[in-house]
């Protein structure tokens, strides 16, 4: 008989319905209650994007995949799925707990975000840990893969498809803008390597692409009063129009790896209002989602991690 593992997919989590948003947002922000007006902000941004985000769907499809072409890979595991999100249920406690409630002795996690960081992976990790520890479930975990070549090989084919678009002359004042998601700057007093990884994704997709005009940008940096990692894309679009004269900003968000928020809203409204003040032309490439090449990517880096165990 086949070995059952479990397969625990963690992400971030998206509200289902409008009514979810106040405890979803209390959630993010550590169980303080947002203002009515931070409430109404957010509200309009996913208004803006049609109401709710289609990340739940997508996180539920993507797990599906992987689980698919885990099982479909090899034929010494069987692979059960189990998704864990991080702000609204099913939590990776919840999940865990099924997994314990289906007799599950050991699993693999991995998190549906590329690069390291205490505030992310490592907070997604560590939950998980701690509930396994209490039903005796044996979890190894991956810690990153925004290195994996078939990652850089996927954000290589959809950024060179917005690149085939432009003529020589537009390609000369293009600049790529790679980025991740923005976090307070005291991760780096435990010498967090969340800015190294993105910096090295970064490279490769450089060298993959041969396109060396980049810069590196953060997004979607949160409400509260710390410092945060920058320079902010927003800014640093003006910074660049200005400075270096480029007239096409190609936006590749690659931190996240699906269509949400902060695709979205981030980069599709915020970026682009920034591209059409100045004059610019505005492309951003189609993300992950339930691509082949990136599920199959996944599948790999699970594969091996598992490996590693025996
Ligand atoms: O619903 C959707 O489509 C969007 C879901 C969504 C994703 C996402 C990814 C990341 N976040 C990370 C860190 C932070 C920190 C704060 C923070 C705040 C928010 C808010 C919303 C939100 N995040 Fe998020 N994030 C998504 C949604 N995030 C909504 C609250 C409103 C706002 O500030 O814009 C600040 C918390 C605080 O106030 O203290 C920190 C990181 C990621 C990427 C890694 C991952 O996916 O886990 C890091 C998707």
């Amino acid at each position: 008989a086949k070995k059952q593992m479990g397969l625990l997919v963690m992400a971030y989590g998206t509200p289902y319905k409008e009514e979810d948003l106040e405890r979803y947002y209390t959630h993010i922000r550590h169980g303080r209650k947002p203002t009515d007006e931070m409430l109404q902000d957010l509200r309009d941004r996913y208004d803006a994007i049609g109401g709710i985000s289609p990340l739940a769907q997508i996180t539920q499809d993507q797990g599906e995949a992987l689980a698919n072409a885990l099982n479909e890979m090899q034929d010494d595991i069987e692979f059960k799925l189990y998704l864990g999100l991080k702000h609204i249920e099913p939590f990776v406690e919840d999940a865990v707990e099924q997994m314990a409630k289906d007799g599950i002795e050991e699993a693999v996690s991995l998190v549906l975000a590329p690069h390291y960081s205490t505030y992310s992976v490592k907070s997604y990790n560590g939950r998980a840990k701690e509930e396994a520890a209490k039903h005796n479930i044996q979890i190894s975990s991956v810690e990153s893969w925004y290195e994996a070549p078939g990652f850089i090989e996927f954000w290589k084919e959809k950024i060179l498809e917005q690149y085939a678009k432009m003529d020589e002359g537009e390609k000369d004042k293009a600049c790529l803008v790679v980025s991740a998601h923005s976090l307070p700057m005291k991760i780096l007093d435990g010498g967090d390597p969340y800015p190294d990884q993105l910096k090295k994704t970064a490279e490769l997709i450089s060298e993959a692409t041969g396109i060396t005009q980049y810069e590196i940008g953060w997004q979607s940096e949160g409400n509260t009063p710390d410092p945060w990692l920058g320079p902010d894309v927003q800014d640093l679009t003006r910074d660049l129009y200005s400075e270096k004269g480029y007239r096409s900003f190609v936006y590749a968000p690659v931190g996240f790896v699906s269509d949400h928020l902060e695709v979205l809203y981030d980069n599709d409204y915020e970026c682009k209002v920034v591209c059409e003040e100045l004059g610019a032309n505005y492309y951003r490439p189609e993300m992950p989602n339930t691509h082949p090449t990136f599920i199959y990517t996944l599948a790999g880096v699970v594969m091996q991690k598992v490996k590693e165990q025996v």
